[in-house]
């Protein structure tokens, strides 16, 4: 048996990450304090009801990461560290499509998926590749020039790959090694003091600031590390009452009073940081980048096919909607169709659980106050729109959700039902993030021919199985299910 197991390494990892991270983004560790200070709150209203997605232990600990790489290969080699680290690619994103920012990266992510490597941490990595064959974004000339870049640089030393590899084959590592493991693979994501080179990085800024943070330098960095919150409404208030601006919305579903489904996050917005550049005459000089943000989520169920289709429906109605209404920014800040929960949490600053067990959570979604920093007038009527929405569409009790084939559960011996967390992230939602971060929408000329890039060629290029999540879901269920109902429980 190796010194440091698998999973060992995978919490080390997510742990060193956020170290640095704390240390390198002073707001991120402001975002965590007040993250704890929530799940405290919510800990002590109702320990079972704060528990019911997850061991506290497992909240605490969790963190999702983001990382932009631009090459099949650099995808190929990343699937190994993260694989030495019981981590696999799971799902596939096309952002080059979703909401109304054009980013040419489509992507998936790296994340444990048996049931109990999640319980003991579950370190998530969402994962993008650069998109340089398609049209719509590249020329051929910037294309070959971009890829000329691209596979001239070395992101993974082969050291790191080659303890990688035998972390995986022997499922751990020795501790000198996992030791050496952890402090490659954390140095790898931490911005490069490399001085930038100032045409090139414009160039490609012309097409989208993505495509430069991902090909305008020769290193790849961690864009942000997202903690988990209880109650994402009480974080955004209290962010904002500490001086931190968060973006207008809370993206994803409402705050509402039946069962929270899948994935509701915000962030503020990324801080200049001072950055060298090189001009074209060869001098150094120091200007900053925006690159690195802060954001947090609230988790909630898992959703089946039909679940996921009704909500994919809800979010396009109530984005109509917004755009229908007589207030034209009432849909500008969401992109994703995601909407805030500012005002229906911005009188709640006691920590009061957002996440409704089995839909008698019993705090009123209709309670208005204040709207006070957390999100604009507009903001709040997309709050509005949704939750309208949500209780015309969504069943109000866990019970239901189950009953209508909508979500998923696991089942004990005695037949008692607990909700699947949702694992995985939200297209609309994650191009709502990138977007939030972007000074100019780029430029995406739609009369040209989009690349073919789907699931399978994602799959090639990582060299590895692309995962479905619907169907890691869908076997963690039947699998609760099969177990005998016989015998000593
Ligand atoms: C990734 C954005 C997606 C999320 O939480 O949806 C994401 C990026 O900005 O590179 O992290
Ligand atoms: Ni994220």
């Amino acid at each position: 048996m190796p010194d440091v197991a698998t999973w060992e390494l995978r919490a080390a990892f997510a742990r060193s990450l956020s170290d640095m991270y704390g240390r390198e983004v002073p707001a991120y560790t402001t975002l965590l304090d007040v993250a704890h200070e929530v799940n405290s709150d919510v800990m002590a209203a109702d320990p079972a009801a704060a528990q019911r997605l997850g061991s506290i232990d497992r909240v605490t600990a969790e963190r999702h990461g983001a990382i932009r790489l631009g090459t099949p290969q650099e995808l190929s080699q990343v699937a190994r560290v993260f694989g030495a680290i019981g981590m696999y690619p799971v799902g596939f994103y096309d952002l080059r499509d979703a909401g109304s920012s054009a980013i040419p990266v489509v992507s998936t992510a790296f994340r444990p998926v048996a049931a109990d490597e999640l319980a003991r941490n579950p370190f998530r990595v969402f994962t993008s590749v650069l998109t340089p064959g398609d049209r719509r974004f590249f020329s051929a000339d910037l294309q070959a020039r971009l890829e000329e870049f691209l596979g001239r640089r070395r992101i993974f030393s082969p050291e790191l790959l080659a303890l990688s590899g035998r972390a995986e084959a022997d499922g751990g590592l020795g501790s000198a090694d996992a030791e050496q493991f952890l402090s490659l693979a954390t140095a790898t994501f931490e911005l490069s003091p490399e001085p930038v080179d100032r045409a090139w990085y414009t160039e490609l800024e012309r097409v989208s600031a993505v495509a430069a943070d991902i090909g305008g330098v020769a290193s790849t960095h961690i864009n942000h590390l997202t903690p988990r919150v209880l109650d994402i409404d009480a974080l955004y208030e209290r962010m904002s009452a500490r001086g931190i601006t968060m973006i207008e919305d809370i993206q994803g579903p409402p705050r509402w009073d039946g069962p929270d489904v899948l994935l509701r996050q915000t962030s503020f917005r990324a801080l200049a940081e001072p950055r060298a550049f090189r001009t074209p005459d060869g001098e150094i000089v120091t200007d900053s980048l925006r690159v690195r943000f802060g954001e947090v989520e609230a988790r909630g169920i898992a959703l089946t096919r039909a679940g996921r289709a009704r909500y994919d429906a809800a979010i396009v109605e109530a984005r109509e909607r917004a755009e229908a209404s007589n207030e034209p920014d009432a849909v500008a800040g969401a992109p994703s169709g995601g909407m805030a929960g500012a005002a229906g949490g911005s009188r709640d600053s006691t920590g009061r659980r957002s996440v409704a067990a089995g839909g008698t959570g019993g705090r009123s979604a209709e309670a208005g106050g204040p709207v006070g920093a957390a999100g604009s007038a507009a903001a709040v009527r997309r709050q509005e729109i949704l939750r309208e929405i949500w209780a015309r569409d969504f069943p109000r009790t866990e019970a239901e959700l189950d009953a209508e084939g909508l979500a998923y559960f696991s089942y004990d011996a005695s037949d008692a039902r607990t909700p699947i967390v949702y694992e995985d992230f939200l297209p609309a939602s994650a191009a709502g993030i990138f977007a939030s971060n972007l000074t100019d929408r780029g430029a995406k000329d739609s009369t040209q021919e989009a690349a073919t890039l789907d699931a399978d060629w994602l799959a090639g290029a990582l060299g590895r199985d692309l995962l479905d999540p619907f169907d890691l879901y869908a076997a963690q269920s039947e699998a609760s299910r099969a177990r005998p109902t016989e015998g000593p429980r």
